[in-house]
């Protein structure tokens, strides 16, 4: 439980700075999408316009943030990495929001991104540089409000786009390991272990979906159909 030990990373080596290049990437990769996903979402959901400009706003600060970090421990995002890590996830995204599917939208940037930020910020803070981990402390306390955004609006719609969630989960969730899969190495140099984060990750989406109005046993099934087509 690396929370409780006293930890000794060596934020200097090139170690932990290569595998830094890749992670920080992600970060701020993922913040500019959620930047992005949020704008576009506030054109489907005119109602919810200036709510969602502002959560847009915040993903904007997030990612000034988490590019702080990289040069404050002088490294190079390398954001050519980033960018294919998150392109089934994006194109996902892209293509439901085409079709004007704002509720598989809102599953894959309110629900999905937001509680794999959640999980990952959680389990970085405890390991992180102290100006990092100001810094996500900082973040960590806006994702929540995003994650809250989606859970309202889609309990409020709960009867309307069961199915329609049910199916976006199964399409991007296995999307998650595929993710998880590739940052593993990289995690466990900064001191993160996957399976920390994947247990993080099951409890923010599993409370999420019973916040909307899910069942105990509809939440289990979600669950391993997202393990099962990766
Ligand atoms: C939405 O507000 C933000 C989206 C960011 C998604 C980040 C996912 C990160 C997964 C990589 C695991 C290591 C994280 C390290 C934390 C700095
Ligand atoms: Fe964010
Ligand atoms: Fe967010």
């Amino acid at each position: 439980m690396p929370q409780l030990e006293a930890i000794s990373v060596n934020y200097e080596s090139e170690t932990y700075k290569d595998a830094y290049s890749r992670i920080n990437a992600i970060v701020i990769e993922g913040e500019q999408e959620a930047y992005e996903n949020y704008i576009q979402l506030s054109e489907m959901l005119p109602d919810h316009k200036d709510e969602l400009i502002g959560l847009s706003k915040m993903e904007g600060r997030h990612k000034k943030g988490f590019q702080a970090c990289g040069r404050n421990l002088k490294v190079t995002p390398d954001m050519e990495f980033a960018q294919a890590f998150f392109e089934p996830l994006h194109k996902n995204f892209k293509k439901a929001a085409d079709q004007g599917n704002v509720v598989t939208c809102l599953l894959i940037q309110s629900l999905i991104i937001e509680c794999f930020a959640i999980a990952a910020y959680n389990i970085y803070i405890p390991v992180a540089d102290p100006f990092a981990r100001k810094i996500t402390e900082g973040v960590v306390k806006d994702e929540y409000s995003h994650l809250n955004f989606g859970e309202v609006w889609l309990k409020k719609h709960f009867e309307s786009s069961k199915a329609e969630l049910q199916q976006a989960n199964r399409q991007n969730l296995p999307l998650v390991w595929k993710m998880l899969n590739q940052v593993e190495a990289d995690a466990r140099t900064l001191e993160m272990e996957k399976e920390a984060l994947i247990e993080d990750f099951m409890i923010a989406y599993g409370e999420a979906l019973s916040n909307i109005g899910f069942t105990t046993g509809e939440i289990m099934r979600m669950s391993v159909y997202g393990l099962a087509a990766a």
